[in-house]
């Protein structure tokens, strides 16, 4: 005699188990419950038993076989090409791992020394970036046909509009609008007509002002040491050297110790032992006039600073093209 039915059940879910490509499946299938099938033999020599053993194993037979067939159109589906386009999704596969991504340099820089003049009471201002001639140049007391305003350096839209050269144009928007105290920073993107090892056509500035009753060069020198210890070490040494600007009378530009070399003299800082890395000054009483603060009454300090040239010397970055090649192995690693 045969099989009996739970043998055949027994052996068709096991060999299934250990199936592992669709022709395995289909050749089981055949196997089973093709027409010399084991179960589809089973089911023809039901005739040849006791008249009292065929209603049980008839019922056996066909659930088993129902049985089956469900379990064998499953895996043939699971391993098959649903779709046609020769290719399947094994929804078993672990999945690729999603990488995180990280913020600019830049932006993360700019943030730092936000953070730092909130700290002081400063508000953060923003501010168009196609300017006017008048807030970009005549505001500030860049006349006509001073060098800064010359074709090479500004990207002109039209006749007397501008991509902004610097983010000083935010600050006599607001001076026009509000009265002092004024205590402000303007960070943001600059644009130069200018290409090459040191410089990019688009980089990015912070700007300070503050403007009140009695601010002195001294509150200048102190706001200025203040922000340089919170962003570089806080015990660098600063040094303030004579400088011009339009906007600012008497200007300074400001140098710290070499992070390299502490001061000893280095490739970075050329062999002097000093940064430089922001310029300052007490507002020009043209600019104040301009906005229509009485000079009598007020006085103010400004600064400004580009950004990259902070991010490359906090972060030993040697070449200013790195900022903008998007090159993620450099990117990820701030
Ligand atoms: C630098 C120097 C500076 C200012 C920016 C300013 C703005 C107003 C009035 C007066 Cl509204 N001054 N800004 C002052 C001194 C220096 O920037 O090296 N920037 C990258």
């Amino acid at each position: 005699m045969g099989k009996t039915i739970q043998e055949i059940e027994e052996n068709a879910l096991g060999d299934l188990a250990k199936a592992s490509g669709l022709a395995e499946v289909e050749a089981l299938s055949t196997r089973y419950l093709g027409r010399k099938g084991e179960l589809t033999t089973f089911l023809r020599n039901i005739s040849k038993m006791d008249i009292d053993e065929r209603p049980a194993a008839g019922k056996n037979a066909n659930l088993l076989k129902v049985k089956l067939d469900g379990a064998f159109k499953a895996a043939m589906d699971r391993l098959s090409d649903a779709d046609g386009d020769g290719a399947f999704i094994d929804v078993t596969l672990p999945g690729r791992p999603v990488t995180r991504g990280t913020l600019h340099p830049v932006t993360q820089v700019t943030q730092e020394i936000s953070d730092v003049f909130l700290r002081l009471g400063f508000d953060i201002v923003e501010g168009p970036e196609v300017e006017t001639e008048y807030y970009n140049f005549e505001a500030l007391n860049i006349p006509k046909y001073h060098p800064a305003r010359d074709m090479q350096d500004t990207f002109y839209v039209s006749d007397s509009i501008l991509l902004r050269t610097h983010t000083s144009p935010n600050q006599p928007r607001v001076m026009e609008r509000v009265e002092p105290p004024v205590r402000m920073i303007a960070p943001g993107k600059v644009y130069r007509c200018d290409s090459d090892l040191t410089h990019t056509p688009m980089f990015h500035q912070v700007e300070g002002l503050m403007v009140d009753k009695n601010i002195s060069f001294g509150d200048l020198k102190g706001t200025l040491t203040t922000f340089i210890h919170e962003i570089f070490d806080a015990d660098t040494s600063l040094r303030f050297r004579p400088s011009f600007f339009p906007f600012t009378e008497p200007s300074a530009e400001v140098d710290i110790r070499c992070v390299m070399c502490k001061g000893k003299g280095c490739r970075i800082c050329s062999k002097t032992g000093w940064l430089e890395v922001l310029g300052a000054g007490m507002v020009h009483p043209a600019v104040f006039e301009n906005v229509g603060y009485d000079t009598d009454v007020y006085t103010g300090f400004a600064f400004g600073m580009g950004i990259e040239r902070i991010a490359m010397l906090k972060y030993g970055i040697d070449d200013l093209r790195k900022f903008f090649e998007n090159d993620m192995r450099f990117l990820g690693q701030f």
